[in-house]
């Protein structure tokens, strides 16, 4: 049997990180609207989680920020001039617009892309997605720097196939990663790929929250699914709960997250839990493997405790000893019921042992959580030597990306400071900088 084991891709924070109350539907995102950020922060704590688990044996990776501002988007809109014209002028007429252009939310990989093993695909390869994130516009720009840092790392076509975005579109919403989960025995052998979808677009009578959009539609996972050659037997679309989406789940894995055969999930995760389970159930059969759902009620943890710690927002990770842990947020120990509720799981007869503790708060305060800050992909051996090796993760790379954070961040960063060309300068500088850094030369020149 080929031997395969998960990299965890983690996104990089960019020197812009802000708060801008850009994601209608994310609770985090709006109730921390305009206050000032702290991007160095922000890099530092996501940079020593990568560590961390890379210390304890987790194949670990970073991916790289994109360049911000999005000065072509600017200008494609009307913005002309210099560099400094185009942000003066947006500043004035636009000053939301402007904070689009400059959001860092590409350091959210799980909706970077959605990806598929090749122990899944009908050609043998590893696919990617970029996920077109055409929900919101601090979003719906970033998949062709997505697509084009993937074809960088994974630039093999004999072991990599990078898809364009789906068309951009509301009929095709796609949020990647974020929404999709792999369920199996091992990453080596054939398993089951759960996508989950908040609405239906060519199916009006199709359940749809009424208050907070539903990013991703039936329709784009079923492109995806297709792109990536996936069998219908091992392919699973369930219906997001659409009043949880109306609570604050705007994406999936903020109720539900999966690892090896364990679907860890809230009983109001999904709208129809026992089709789902049932569906995921038959389809992992054909792989010989048997589903361990792992349900949290609604007693013991209300969805809105959930919302408000993202506990189903940590990463699941198959230690090498096969055991799990769960590697979460401060938050989680913050909220009584969810920390009632983990000193519980850990001493059960559960899948999980373990609980690994970040502090996360600059991305919290966005919305991102764990699992939010980092993209899947499963590698055989032969795909691991074929991809490109500067950006994974070690005391090394560690220690030089910390003084490239220490050299190029700031420590606050208000809205107003958008305004400040001097921010572009050494937003710009920094990318250079870490294209050396990373060995990947070219990876923010457009064609
Ligand atoms: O898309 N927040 C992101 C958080 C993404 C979380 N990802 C996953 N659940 N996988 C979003 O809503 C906030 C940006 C701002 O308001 O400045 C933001 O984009």
């Amino acid at each position: 049997m080929t031997i395969a084991r998960e990299f965890n891709f983690d996104g990089l924070v960019g020197p812009s990180h802000n708060y801008a109350g850009l994601s209608f539907g994310n609770v985090a995102s709006f109730s921390n609207v305009k206050s000032a950020s702290n991007p160095k922060q922000a890099a530092l704590q996501g940079l020593a989680k990568m560590r961390t688990l890379a210390a304890r044996g987790f194949a670990q990776a970073v991916m790289p920020p994109q360049l911000r501002p999005d000065f072509p988007m600017l200008r494609a809109i009307g913005f002309g001039g210099s560099d400094a014209d185009v942000l003066a002028a947006a500043c004035k007429a636009a000053p939301v617009i402007l904070a689009c252009a400059y959001s860092a939310a590409p350091m959210w990989t799980a909706n970077a892309a959605t990806v598929s093993p090749s122990a899944d695909s009908a050609d043998g390869r590893v696919h990617f997605t970029a996920a077109n994130l055409n929900n919101k516009l601090h979003r719906a720009h970033e998949h062709r720097q997505s697509a084009r840092s993937l074809r960088a790392i994974f630039g093999d076509a004999a072991h990599f196939s990078v898809h364009d975005a789906l068309p951009s579109t509301p009929a095709f919403g796609d949020e990647g990663a974020a929404n999709h989960t792999r369920l199996g025995n091992s990453h080596g052998a054939a398993g089951v790929e759960l996508f989950v979808y908040g609405r239906v677009e060519f199916d009006p009578a199709a359940p749809a929250p009424r208050r907070y959009p539903a990013r991703q539609t039936l329709e784009a996972s079923q492109a995806v699914a297709r792109l990536h050659g996936l069998d219908a037997r091992r392919t699973v679309f369930a219906a997001q709960n659409p009043d949880v989406i109306d609570q604050g789940v705007f994406h999936n894995d903020v109720i539900a997250v999966g690892n090896g055969n364990v679907l860890f999930y809230h009983e109001q995760a999904f709208a129809d839990e026992a089709g789902t389970l049932a569906a995921l159930g038959a389809a992992l059969e054909t792989v010989e493997a048997a589903l361990v759902p792992l349900r949290v009620a609604s007693a013991d943890v209300p969805v809105a405790d959930a919302v408000a710690s993202y506990l189903f927002n940590s990463q699941l990770l198959t230690k090498p000893d096969g055991a799990m842990a769960l590697v979460i947020p401060h938050e989680c120990r913050e909220n009584a019921a969810v920390a009632r509720y983990l000193d519980g799981l850990t001493g059960a007869a559960g899948p999980i042992d373990e609980l690994i503790e970040f502090d996360l708060r600059q991305s919290m305060r966005n919305g991102g959580g764990p699992a939010c800050l980092r993209l899947r992909v499963a590698l055989t051996d032969t795909e691991a030597r074929a991809m490109h090796k500067g950006v994974l993760m070690t005391e090394e790379l560690y220690a030089r990306l910390v003084d490239w954070v220490e050299r190029f961040y700031r420590d606050r960063l208000a809205p107003a400071d958008l305004a400040d060309p001097q921010l572009a300068r050494e937003c710009a500088a920094a990318a250079e900088a870490l294209e050396r850094i990373l060995g990947l030369p070219g990876l923010y020149r457009f064609d």
